[in-house]
């Protein structure tokens, strides 16, 4: 099965749900741009998001989904507004759909389903899941133990449904990479980070593109919230702290609001800036029509390359 045909869109190329980044408007941006884009749930009640909704839908007509971040208070009022607003696409997060698969997929929303585990993504396969994204731990925000490399060809094999690749992935290579382990898409959000488009403060921006190899961290593991973001003094101090087995309340006081902190305020030190491995990747700033036609147009470029290097 091909992604892009099986969703409707131009490339095999997914938006990141990314909680309190991906509006309607960002989302409307990526699906014109030929992938699909995503509304995130993280930080929105079901109202917002159906607001979201309605404005993705003036702005584009093209497909387009919804991520329900799991983890949300609001979640089971938020799964009900999405039977009412039939979205094209449903991704879920940071936990298990199962109890609200079967009245998504009876009203026509193809459910996608990201999973950080082979045991998830069977799981996904017996309720009815139409595709899994199998997402590594490079990912931002809040990440699985498995890397990506080890995962994809692992639901590859576990399951018989589509499966699509997340974590680590920003350029032409990853796509052929992505590919080569039995994926028929990818999820990306990092390199989309640093798009114009992207309606996060320019300091996050900048963050991003200055970050290096080594420029993320993994906070909240001790409390059971794995969380990739860009180091800085919060995360810093978050790391030491947890070293130390503070309590979870401390930690949380740490963290309180920090992801708006980042998105709104620019606040670059004190904030949560979520994003992946692969920023070291990330170079500049660039419309989001360019990196998606890039990493596509690159992928054709690396698979003439290794072809060529193998005969
Ligand atoms: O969900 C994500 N990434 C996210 S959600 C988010 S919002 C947030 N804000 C503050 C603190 C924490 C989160 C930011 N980034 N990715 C998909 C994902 N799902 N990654 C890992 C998982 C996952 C982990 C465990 C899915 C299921 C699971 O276990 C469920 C089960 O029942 O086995």
């Amino acid at each position: 099965m091909k992604l892009n045909e099986f969703l409707g869109i131009k490339y095999p190329i997914i938006q990141g749900g990314m909680a309190n980044i991906a509006t309607g408007e960002f989302a409307a941006a990526v699906s014109n741009a030929g992938g699909l884009g995503l509304i995130a749930s993280g930080g929105f009640d079901a109202e917002r998001i159906r607001e979201e909704i309605k404005k993705c839908r003036a702005l584009t007509d093209k497909p387009f989904g919804v991520n329900l971040m799991l983890m949300n208070p609001d979640v089971d009022n938020i799964a009900k507004m999405l039977v009412e607003e039939k979205v094209d696409v449903i991704t879920t997060g940071a936990g298990s759909p199962e109890k609200y698969v079967a009245d998504w997929k009876a009203q026509g929303s193809k459910v996608i389903p990201v999973v950080a585990s082979v045991a998830l993504a069977k799981r996904m396969e017996r309720m009815g899941a139409d595709a899994v994204i199998a997402e590594g731990g490079e990912s931002g925000g809040h990440v699985g133990e498995m890397t990506t490399m080890t995962l994809v060809p692992m639901v590859v094999d576990a399951v018989e449904i589509p499966v699509i690749a997340a974590g680590g992935i920003a350029d032409g290579r990853g796509i052929v990479a992505a590919f080569a382990l039995g994926a028929i898409g990818v999820q990306i959000g990092t390199c989309l980070l640093a798009s114009n488009e992207c309606p996060i403060h320019e300091n996050y921006k900048q963050a991003v593109v200055k970050a290096k190899d080594n420029g993320t961290a993994v906070t909240g593991r001790s409390a059971g919230a794995p969380v990739r973001v860009i180091k800085n003094t919060m995360t810093r101090e978050y790391l030491k702290m947890e070293a130390q087995g503070v309590t979870r309340d401390e930690l949380e006081q740490l963290t309180l609001g920090s992801l708006r902190k980042a998105v709104i305020d620019g606040d670059t030190k004190n904030g949560s800036l979520m994003a992946g491995q692969i920023c070291g990747l990330v170079k500049d700033v660039r419309p989001v029509a360019d990196i998606l036609s890039d990493m596509y147009e690159g992928a054709a470029r690396e698979l003439e390359r290794i072809y060529g290097e193998l005969k």
